[in-house]
């Protein structure tokens, strides 16, 4: 994976090789400022002058190089003028040297010393020695070191860059290079469309993306346009990655794969040249794909006021985008799929047509889509021959493809940490409920009086939800803390396509329930009930200012699915404000009084399956029946089960009605046209 073709690789070679001469260019400048600037003007002189200017006291210091055979001696003010060297370089004052080489070098402290005591006799001050062990090459290191040290520095991290998986256009001096990775002949993905499960539709559109691709003309004859570009839209992980990958499994032609994050740098301009170098990459190699992931890193819809100006950048990058996409032609087999989770947000212009004008919806799966997914997942998992794949499906509502990817794996784990042969249906729910609700934390100390409250608790939820029509089905009750809760009714939750007031009302009412039932049979409230009363209040705000669902506010949404802020300026006027507030208030104090009224109702069997609870940690569907009696109302997943059920057994009839009767008449044929 991500090896880059020849061509690209050359491409990325050539401006690192060119960065060698600069930095020779840089250093050689460097050593040139060296000799410039130093601050002292030396002069070459043979031993014999040198002596002289010794034993006159013209010198006041010597140093001396015994590796290279140099001394050097640094003038007094006299022996400057001495020697001509007394002017200054622009006025600057600096030292006089003058230079020779020792005849002898080990003589050489003898010689000073009876300089010096010459020196001392005449009443002139000694001249000091210094003897320095590096050579004229040592102090230049040290002068030239930490520069040198920096540009390594400099060096290896533009080679780090440009390194690691992907490897194209890294280095900075590449950044305008595109990050794409490319899929083709030689390191393809084997991922095909027979391990997407599910996204029946989806797979369809898709497939006939392959299709354009891979026998145009049978669409330009008709006179068709091949479309340029389609969206994947769709939660996180339920599988747009995963088609897209399919479509490179299954072109046959190159695949660029990158992120809407991979055009996003620091550096002004460098988003669109990379958007440009993307697409000039692609058309090189057309008939190709090119995939952008999160292409809201980008495609955002631009700021309305430009003031605002720091997202400039982005903008830049996304205009490059909306250019490079009209810029080619629609029959030069470059297809972009683009994939996010946030339609709603892209820029409009990004979703005209002629740029991704087909937007393909991956939602999450149905029922019977899970069921497709864990098989396939179930594929690589040593299961226990009788797990009841449809029931692991209904238990997952909700979950997408990766949710259950993962619980499939989860289950795997904990099958093996418990030493099992094969892992059973003990460690699926296991699984689900450690991805639900985090860890259970058996260790976390609760007295009995605490355990009494949160069963209560709890009882309230199973009862509340049991006894009211939209109520979620039950799964189990547990008082077993798991993650940052003491305890939890779990639910099916029911996919519904509408939901009608009545089902956002009956589950408030359920989640009120907890804390209703503290109140009627506690006499006291505790804090613990602070998610519940978010999700309450969240949900009464959607009813009033989403759904339009409240009495004094009828049809009206201030929801802004755009997703732009209004800012600090709302929608609405103050006194709105107040009815909104009334109204959320209203709601949520309507179903809690409802609650606690069916709490009272039902207050012996909310005791009942409290002391269950006290007792037993978990209790399940089958123990709050037992109390409460079967449910009144239908399950909605039941009756989906019951239609997919005589769906299936009607094409099977249907199938096996084919297969018989397929010989004996020719049903394609038209029946005769009757002449009058
Ligand atoms: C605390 N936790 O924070 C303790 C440890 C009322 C019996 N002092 O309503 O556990 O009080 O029906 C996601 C999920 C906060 C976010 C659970 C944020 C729980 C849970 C507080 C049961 N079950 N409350 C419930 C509960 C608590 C809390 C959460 C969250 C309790 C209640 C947590
Ligand atoms: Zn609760």
């Amino acid at each position: 994976m991500g090896i880059l073709p020849n061509k690209s690789n050359n491409r990325n070679k050539r401006p690192v090789f060119g960065m060698y001469w600069m930095y020779i260019l840089i250093i050689a400048c460097l050593f040139g400022l060296y000799y410039f600037q130093d601050s002292s003007q030396t002069k070459s002189v043979d031993w014999t002058e040198f002596e002289a200017a010794a034993k006159n006291g013209e010198i006041s210091k010597i140093e001396v190089m015994p590796e290279s055979g140099v001394a050097i001696g640094v003038l007094t003010k006299e022996g400057a003028k001495k020697q001509n060297l007394q002017d200054d370089i622009r006025g600057v004052e600096t030292e006089k040297k003058i230079k020779t080489t020792i005849p002898s070098t080990n003589k050489i402290q003898d010689k000073i010393d009876s300089w010096n005591e010459q020196l001392v006799a005449e009443g002139k001050p000694e001249m000091s020695v210094n003897y320095e062990k590096g050579s004229d090459l040592m102090k230049l290191f040290w002068y030239f070191g930490p520069i040198l040290l920096m540009f390594i520095f400099i060096i290896y991290l533009s080679r780090r860059m440009s390194g690691g998986p992907g490897g194209g256009g890294g280095g900075i001096f590449n950044v305008g290079k595109s990050k794409a990775r490319i899929f083709d002949k030689d390191n393809s993905t084997d991922v095909t469309f027979k391990d997407v499960a599910g996204l029946a539709e989806a797979k369809v559109e898709i497939e006939e993306i392959v299709e354009f691709l891979k026998n145009p003309q049978r669409y330009t004859e008709l006179g068709a346009k091949i479309p340029k570009g389609a969206l994947l839209v769709g939660p996180p992980g339920t599988g747009k990655t995963l088609l897209a990958k399919a479509v490179a499994g299954e072109a046959g032609v190159p695949f660029l794969s990158l992120s809407g994050s991979d055009f996003v740098e620091m550096f002004v301009g460098v988003g669109a040249a990379r958007v440009r170098d993307l697409f000039k990459q692609a058309k090189d190699k057309a008939p190709c794909i090119v995939f952008i992931d999160e292409i809201d890193a980008v495609g955002r819809a631009r700021g309305k006021n430009p003031n605002m100006g720091s997202n400039d950048e982005r903008e830049n990058t996304l205009n490059q985008m909306l250019t490079e996409m009209d810029g080619f032609g629609s029959n030069n087999g470059v297809i972009v799929l683009a994939a996010t989770n946030r339609a709603d947000m892209l820029d409009k212009a990004l979703l005209r047509p002629g740029r991704f004008d087909r937007q393909i919806y991956v939602d999450l799966p149905e029922l019977s889509d899970r069921v497709e997914i864990f098989n396939v997942h179930l594929r690589r998992i040593k299961t226990n021959s009788h797990l009841d794949v449809e029931q692991l499906a209904r238990q997952t509502q909700g979950f997408s493809g990766a949710d259950i990817a993962n619980v499939c794996n989860e289950a795997a784990l904990i099958a093996a940490r418990n030493n099992k042969q094969a892992v059973d249906w003990d460690d699926f729910m296991a699984a689900i409920d450690r991805i639900v609700g985090g860890l259970e934390k058996r260790s976390r100390v609760i007295t009995d009086d605490e355990k009494f409250s949160i069963a209560t608790h709890e009882a309230g939820h199973a009862t509340i939800s049991w006894m009211t029509e939209y109520g979620n089905p039950l799964v189990k009750v547990t008082i077993v803390p798991r993650g940052r809760a003491l305890g939890a009714a779990w639910y099916a939750p029911e996919a519904r396509q509408i939901i009608p007031t009545q089902a956002l009302l009956d589950t408030m009412c359920g989640m009120l329930a907890g804390r209703a039932a503290e109140e009627v049979f506690l006499g006291k409230i505790g804090t613990g009930a602070s998610d519940d009363l978010e999700k309450t209040t969240k949900l009464a705000r959607a009813m009033v200012m989403m759904y339009g669902m409240s009495e004094k506010l009828p049809n009206i949404n201030y929801n802004d699915s755009t997703g732009q802020d209004y800012g600090f300026t709302k929608p609405y006027s103050e006194e709105t404000a107040k009815l909104i507030d009334d109204e959320v208030i209203r709601i949520i104090n309507e179903q809690y009084e409802r609650a606690k009224s069916i709490l009272r109702e039902y207050a012996s069997q909310h005791n009942q399956i409290r002391d269950l609870l006290v007792k037993k940690e978990v209790i399940y569907n089958e123990d709050v029946k037992a109390i409460l009696g079967p449910r009144q109302w239908k399950s909605r997943t039941d009756e989906i089960i019951e239609i997919n059920k005589k769906e299936e057994s009607n094409r099977k009839a249907i199938e096996a009605k084919d297969s018989s009767s397929s010989d004996d008449s020719d049903p394609g044929t038209p029946p005769p046209f009757n002449k009058d």
